[in-house]
């Protein structure tokens, strides 16, 4: 953590879309001050500078506005900080398309894996299981467009997608450790698995993305914020 420094980000250990703030800062060589967000009780720093949505990340650049949402601080890193590791494509077309895939994984997607963690249901689960599957696998096809036979989304090296999804790979593992459920899986996603592996040799992305522990400590520190099961007589 380096003080007085121009940025701050209020963020949770263990949130990927905090994860994904931290990979731009990462990418793009920006110094920040973390400051870690209590979850069972929300600060008045997080209240006041975002009060529709009172959640993280939240960057705080100089005198600004704050920003929240992961999204649209990616997107304001990389306009303030074009020259260093651009993270869209140049091409308008192609940089809507990016946007559309990572706004369907966030939609969709992430959702989906949400509940799939915390539901006490097993028949809900099985569900959420094959609705992970076919948004893993509309990734797979969207991977096949954006990447043009490279090994990231972004191309020869990590991008904007890349980042949106990248972060959740920690969590791909920690469904395979605790579900037994491998997401990414080689016959229904042949090109992702490689680019799963790709991720995992990139030296900022293995020093970012949170490890399975990490996750699970996070998971229960929401699971306890959940109001108790019904109790059935
Ligand atoms: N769409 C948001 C999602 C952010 C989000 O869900 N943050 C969670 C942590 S992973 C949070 O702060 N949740 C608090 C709450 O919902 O009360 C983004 O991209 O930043």
């Amino acid at each position: 953590m380096t003080k007085n420094c121009e940025m701050k980000l209020l963020g949770s250990v263990g949130s990927s879309f905090v994860t994904r703030v931290q990979f731009v800062f990462k990418l793009k060589s920006i110094e920040y001050e973390y400051i870690e967000e209590d979850q069972r009780n929300k600060s008045e720093l997080l209240l006041k500078s975002n009060p529709a949505l009172q959640r993280v990340p939240v960057l705080f650049h100089g005198d600004e506005h704050p920003i929240s949402e992961s999204l649209v601080i990616m997107e304001y890193l990389d306009e303030i900080r074009p020259d260093i590791h651009p993270l869209l494509p140049s091409n308008p077309s192609e940089r809507a398309q990016c946007r559309l895939v990572a706004y369907t994984f966030d939609t969709l997607c992430y959702p989906w894996m949400k509940e799939f963690m915390i539901t006490r249901e097993e028949e809900r689960r099985e569900e959420l299981k094959q609705l992970i599957i076919g948004g893993y696998i509309m990734l797979e096809e969207a991977f096949g467009k954006l990447s043009k036979g490279k090994a990231f989304f972004g191309g020869d090296d990590i991008g904007y997608m890349d980042i949106v999804v990248g972060s959740f790979l920690g969590w791909i593992k920690f469904f395979v450790i605790v579900f037994n459920f491998n997401v990414i899986e080689e016959d229904r996603n042949p090109r992702l698995t490689k680019w799963g592996k790709s991720m995992w040799s990139h030296e900022v992305a293995r020093s970012v993305i949170p490890s399975h522990e990490t996750h699970m400590d996070f998971l229960n520190m929401i699971i306890s914020k959940l109001p108790p099961l019904p109790v059935f007589v």
